[in-house]
Order: structure tokens, then C-alpha cells, then sequence
């Protein structure tokens, strides 16, 4: 990786700006960061590695809890030109990208080929809420955003790793306690006068016991992704060559699978030796570029009683973010017990703890209780993008798209109780409670 991106630049250099091919972007600089974690941390990669026996050594590891894992997210902005300065609706899509893909509520779900119906993974009933309390226990949205004058965080001695922007002595912005949040850093790391080389990374947590996310050394804890990668409804593109590299905020998915523990689905291995720790994913001599290649079937294992082809579809892959939808059975397990075992205070798990988003918009809502249908009203008169109901469980029940001020509910079919109801306009996400009585 550190030779290939160098020999890109001296390239550059020598011959003037070559055209940078999307396939040639190297998505993800997660393993580059995870041998650099090693250089300071000696043991760390093989503690990475235990963690999957761990995983399989004790079967209620792998229990299905119907307990929701509401993680803590705070997103840093941090910027240099004005596109780089992402508005909120663009960190609300995301978030809510993670929720649908974590929760396999993602329409695009459908696409998985029926040959991995065996392994299909199910809602890892983790979700992700922008925090609402900043370290210091003041109110926030959970984004901040930093000014800086450095105009890429692409470092080319460390393998694409852009760890300056975890810091505010070098332009960027100081974590916020990584035990207790999720980081996402947003920026920019293209490589100067060429372009995007590393769309983002994170490493795992260590399997060690000493293990402390707030480790000052080797790699800060936490994401980093590319801007124009970031939100689905981003209005940045990256074309280069000729081809547009298509976003679907699929690369914080990948990510945050590294955060919590997986690896590549081809093991970070060119030969079928490659292992990714995970017993019900198939193995592939090597990653996916971009393609969405799906008659490939480049190593011979047995899952399931199959042969399974290699599976494009993973959020661990490289394939094209577009034909990305799914995790398997096992990959869901593995990151809910990483969570809760390796990273036990990001999250909470009573979504009824979770304050109510206050003074961001002012919704009518009404009747409120409600019998047979609620009106939902944004006062400014903005449209309402997005209404999910929730129970007390944090479970989504529904989920209604709008393209009015107003969306009418049908509550009729609910169970007497109390909800949650959360409002998407194009600037703000609000939630509040809604009580239905029959
Ligand atoms: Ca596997
Ligand atoms: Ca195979
Ligand atoms: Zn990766």
C-alpha cells in the first residue's frame, strides 16, 4: 500500500497527472492501519485474530438477545473548503444508511442472491444515534465542525493513514472519550494533485485485556472517511478517469464493521488461504474492484452443504457499494458480542433513556394521544422527509416517506402504549414521544 500510493505520486510526478481510475482507489486502509497498531502494540494483530475463537469457543457468545444496542455517535466535520463543510441532512442520511443496513431494513436487502439464503444475516438490533450530550454534559446534535487550514490529511509516509485529523494540535479536532463514543471523522485525505486514494478506516478493537480505546498511541480510535463518501445523498462525487465512483454510504458501513471487529471477507489474502475468522462466509482468492461480478467463484469451500459463489454483496468486500446489502448470520453475531464485550460503555441499551431531541424544528402532533391516526406538522412549514415509529423496545415498527409539511399515521392497528416517533426534514432529525389509546 505505502509503495503503491509512492509510486503513484513519483508516477505523477514524472509523467504529470495520471488518470486515476476509480478501481484503482484503495477503498479502505483498515489492514495498513492494523500493522501500523502492531509497530506499537506488538501482539495487537494476533489479539484481533483471538477474538473470533473467543467468539466460537463459547456457543451463547452467539445468542440472539432481542436487547437494542443504541451506540453513541459523534460526527466530526472537519474541513478546509466549502464542500468539504457536509450539511447536517447529509450526517442525517448516513445515520440513518447505518440504522437500514445494521437493521437489514435496507430496501436493497432483496438483491442478495438466494444461494446465501443459509447465511443471511438478520437485524443486529445495534443502532446509531447522534449523541445528545457532548462529554462536558452539554447539549449537542452530536456533529462538530472544525475550520482548518490543512487542505488534505493524506500522509504519505504512514500507508494513507490520515491520523492527524484525531488531533486538534495538527488541524484536526481531539476525540471525544473514545470508551464512550463512537469517533467519525470526516475530511479529506486525497493524495495531492491526484485525488482520493482511501476512502477510510478503523481497526478492531484488541482482544487484550489491557485494551484501552483512549490509547494516545498507535492508531486513535475510531473512523475516518473520505467526504464525498460519506451520506448517501452527498452532493460531492469522486470521477476520476472516467468513472464516477458511485456512494451509497456504504464505506461507514464497511468501516464501522472494522470498529466492531471484521475483517475482509477474502481475509486480506491474494489465495484461498485467506481466512476472515468468520465460519459462514465463503472465501475468495481476492477482493472485489468495484465490480458487482457475480458469476465468480474463486475458492471451494463447503457452507451450508454449498459451494457458494464469492459473495459481492457483503459490506465487507469491495465491491460496488450498489450491489452491497448484507451481512451473514455470523458476521451480525460477532459484532454485537464485540460491542458488548470489547466496547461495553458506547452504547446504552433503553432507548427510552435517550432523551428527546428538543428545539431543533417544532412538530404538531396531534391528536396526541392518538386512536385511530395522528397528523404530524412542521410549524415552519419545511417538508417532513421521514417519519420512523418506534416501540418502547426501540424496535422500528414503521417507516413512512413524505413529501409534504404534513404526513398523516395510521395508528389504528398499533397497540395501546407509549412510541417514539422520529421526524426527518432535509436540516433536522426530532423525536418525541407519541401515546396511542383505543
Ligand atoms: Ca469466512
Ligand atoms: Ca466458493
Ligand atoms: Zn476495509
Amino acid at each position: 500500500m505505502k509503495i503503491k500510493l509512492t509510486s503513484l505520486l513519483f508516477l505523477s510526478m514524472a509523467f504529470g497527472m495520471p488518470k486515476l481510475e476509480a478501481q484503482n482507489i484503495q477503498k479502505c486502509a483498515s489492514f495498513d492501519a492494523m500493522h501500523l497498531q502492531e509497530q506499537v502494540q506488538p501482539g495487537y494483530i494476533q489479539s484481533t485474530q483471538n477474538l473470533f475463537q473467543d467468539f466460537y469457543s463459547i456457543p451463547s457468545n452467539r445468542a440472539a438477545s432481542d436487547t437494542f444496542l443504541y451506540v453513541r455517535v459523534v460526527v466530526h466535520i472537519v474541513y478546509n473548503k466549502p464542500e468539504e463543510n457536509l450539511a447536517d441532512s447529509v450526517v442525517y442520511n448516513q445515520i440513518q444508511v447505518l440504522n437500514e443496513d445494521y437493521g437489514r431494513l435496507n430496501p436493497d436487502s432483496v438483491n442478495l442472491r438466494p444461494v446465501f439464503q443459509p447465511v443471511t444475516g438478520v437485524d443486529s438490533r445495534i443502532r446509531f444515534l447522534l449523541a445528545d450530550t457532548d462529554p462536558q454534559g452539554n447539549p449537542t446534535n452530536g456533529i462538530t465542525r472544525t475550520q482548518t487550514s490543512t487542505t488534505s490529511f493524506f500522509n504519505l509516509g504512514g500507508s494513507g493513514i490520515a491520523e492527524g485529523v484525531k488531533s486538534t494540535a495538527s488541524g484536526g479536532i481531539d476525540p471525544w472519550d473514545q470508551s464512550r463514543f463512537l469517533n467519525i471523522w470526516v475530511c479529506n485525505m486525497s493524495i495531492p494533485f491526484i485525488g482520493p486514494a482511501v476512502l477510510g478506516y478503523a481497526i478492531p478493537p484488541a482482544g487484550l485485556p489491557n485494551w484501552d480505546p483512549n490509547s494516545t498511541t498507535g492508531i486513535s480510535d475510531g473512523v475516518v472517511i473520505q467526504f464525498q463518501v460519506f451520506g448517501a445523498n452527498n452532493p460531492n462525487i469522486i470521477s476520476a478517469g472516467g468513472t464516477t465512483y458511485i456512494a451509497r454510504g456504504r464505506t461507514p458501513v464497511h468501516e464501522i464493521g472494522h470498529y466492531l471487529g471484521l475483517r475482509h471477507i477474502w481475509g486480506d489474502a491474494t489465495n484461498c488461504a485467506g481466512n476472515d475468522g468468520i465460519l459462514d462466509t465463503p472465501r475468495a482468492t481476492d477482493k472485489s474492484n468495484s465490480d458487482c461480478d457475480a458469476s465468480k467463484n474463486t475458492c471451494v469451500d463447503t457452507i451450508a452443504g454449498i459451494d457458494m459463489p464469492d459473495m459481492i454483496e457483503n459490506y465487507m468486500d469491495y465491491s460496488a457499494e450498489t450491489c452491497q446489502n448484507s451481512f451473514t448470520k455470523d458476521q451480525i453475531d460477532f459484532v454485537r458480542w464485540v460491542l458488548r464485550s470489547k466496547r461495553p460503555d458506547i452504547f446504552t441499551v433503553s432507548f427510552t433513556g435517550i432523551p428527546e431531541l428538543k428545539n431543533q424544528h417544532a412538530f404538531s402532533i396531534w391528536p396526541n394521544p392518538a386512536n385511530e391516526s395522528v397528523t404530524i406538522s412542521n410549524d415552519n412549514g419545511d417538508v417532513i422527509s421521514e417519519v420512523a415509529l418506534y416501540n418502547t423496545a426501540g424496535q422500528r415498527i414503521l417507516t413512512q416517506r413524505n413529501h409534504k409539511s404534513d404526513i398523516l399515521i395510521q395508528t389504528s392497528q398499533l397497540k395501546q402504549g407509549i412510541y417514539y416517533i422520529e421526524m426527518l426534514t432535509p436540516n433536522s432529525v426530532s423525536r418525541s414521544k407519541l401515546f396511542v389509546t383505543h
